[in-house]
């Protein structure tokens, strides 16, 4: 199998919003250690083109989202900067079937590594947590795949978003926190933080040790998708979406040709 070669045909998918059929058809036996090889030569393509890594998400950390993909085991992605919208429109040109989640984004301070971190140690690298929305869009046709075929396309990774206000991470409990997600002024989808492993923090500590295993440890500034709070939604061009965060404000975009 050519490692290589897959990333790159990914790659031209994820470029160009063009669907493909999974990597799995061809190669069954498929490992994780090759699908996260796949996932690092795909975004290795984006950053020689100028685009820069600034984060990592976890992906499939709540029972809502495993339960709708058939995926049982949480998986990370990495985070580029153009994947990151800075104005509150969702652009379609290049994307192939989006769908929408509510999750919370914690942003580190210090470098955070090693198999044996705890929450705590989240917490003493944690800047700030916020609000944030997760634009994913498979790669592959009808949205379908397996753990590795997931894996190998960036955890279905596409655009983000997070609010304009940081929190503190110490004076609010992130598992409380209710979540409700409306499309078009009705609410679609409601959750709360602890949807995500119990606890968004124990998220972090997931993909810290994920990526010991890998040999990788995040760096300070970076952000980080905890995973989603509630099932994903599908947007079309003119849906308004809001995200109603408990005590933490809204979040909103809408979405354009
Ligand atoms: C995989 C990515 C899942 C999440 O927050 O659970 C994810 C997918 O559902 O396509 O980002
Ligand atoms: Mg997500």
């Amino acid at each position: 199998m050519d490692i290589q070669r897959i990333a790159e045909e990914i790659d031209a998918c994820q470029r160009s919003g063009k669907e493909m059929d999974k990597v799995t058809i061809s190669y069954p036996s498929l490992s994780v250690e090759e699908a996260y090889a796949i996932q690092k030569g795909c975004v290795q393509h984006a950053i020689d083109r100028g685009d820069q890594l600034t984060g990592w998400k976890m992906g499939l950390t709540s029972r809502a989202k495993q339960v709708s993909m058939g995926v049982k085991e949480p998986i990370y992605g990495r985070l580029t900067q153009s994947m990151e919208l800075t104005e509150p429109v969702l652009h379609l040109e290049g994307l192939i079937h989006p769908r929408v989640e509510p999750e919370l984004a914690f942003v580190l301070k210090k470098e955070l590594g090693g198999g044996e971190v705890t929450p705590r140690d989240v917490w003493a690298a944690t800047e700030c947590v916020l609000p944030a929305i997760e634009v994913i869009d498979s790669r592959y046709k009808n949205f379908s795949f397996t753990l590795v075929d997931v894996i190998a396309d960036n955890a279905s990774s596409s655009k983000f978003i997070v609010g304009d206000q940081g929190f503190s991470p110490y004076t609010t409990a992130w598992d409380e926190v209710g979540v409700s997600m409306m499309k078009n002024g009705e609410v679609v989808q409601t959750g709360a933080g602890a949807a995500v492993l119990g606890h968004p923090v124990r998220s972090v500590v997931e993909l810290v040790k994920m990526l010991n295993r890998d040999g990788i440890s995040i760096q300070p500034g970076s952000v980080v998708l905890t995973g989603a709070v509630t099932d994903a939604v599908s947007v079309s061009e003119g849906d308004r979406i809001a995200v109603q965060f408990d005590q933490l404000g809204s979040l909103r975009f809408r979405v354009q040709a």
